[in-house]
């Protein structure tokens, strides 16, 4: 299965809103599977389909220690949020080298359809609960670091553009 190129920060394809996906079928589950292998392959926890340039909803995650309890999201809502809050440094994978602070709903309970397209829900609580947030940040176009002050996302966005650019230059 091929790797998938992950969309760079500040690459306004970045910002498009997914479409809900209209069926489960053998492409959808081939797309899944290979954005599970480009996010081992980055060492993620997470990756949107958003971020490999395919606009549908569908996200997967694998945030346990052995990094073998893979889980596809097609569809996802967030169906209930917990008052608390947790600030927690985030990364991701479309801004490589980059981690700051990030306050996100401490637990939220998930509802979406499994990669054999039957609906299922979870709650989820910890690194699991920032990673669902944030991968549903990216289908609605949102990427992390908008809840950064403007100066560090100016700041961000030239770092961004330089390591692109050096890094083209490499090739
Ligand atoms: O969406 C992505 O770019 C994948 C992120 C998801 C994520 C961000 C923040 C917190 C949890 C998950 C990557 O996994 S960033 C790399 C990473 C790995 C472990 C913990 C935090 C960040
Ligand atoms: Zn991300």
């Amino acid at each position: 299965m091929p790797q998938l190129n992950i969309l760079r920060y500040p690459d306004p394809r970045l910002h498009t809103v997914a479409k809900p996906v209209a069926e489960v079928d053998e492409r959808l589950r081939r797309l899944a599977d290979d954005m599970l292998e480009t996010m081992y392959a980055a060492d993620g926890v997470g990756l949107a389909a958003t971020q490999v340039d395919v606009h549908v909803r569908l996200l997967v995650m694998d945030t346990s220690a052995e990094r073998d309890q893979p889980q596809v999201l097609i569809n996802p809502e967030i169906t209930a949020r917990s008052a608390e809050m947790i600030r927690g440094d985030e990364g991701c994978l479309s801004v490589p080298t980059i981690y700051d602070e990030v306050e996100r709903h401490a637990r939220v309970s998930v509802r979406a359809l499994g990669r054999d397209g039957q609906p299922f829900e979870f709650e989820a609580e910890g690194l699991a609960a920032v990673c669902v947030q944030h991968e549903m940040d990216h289908l609605l176009g949102k990427v992390f670091v908008e809840y950064l002050s403007l100066l560090k996302r100016e700041r961000i966005k030239i770092k961004m553009i330089k390591k692109t650019r050096d890094e083209l230059g490499k090739r």
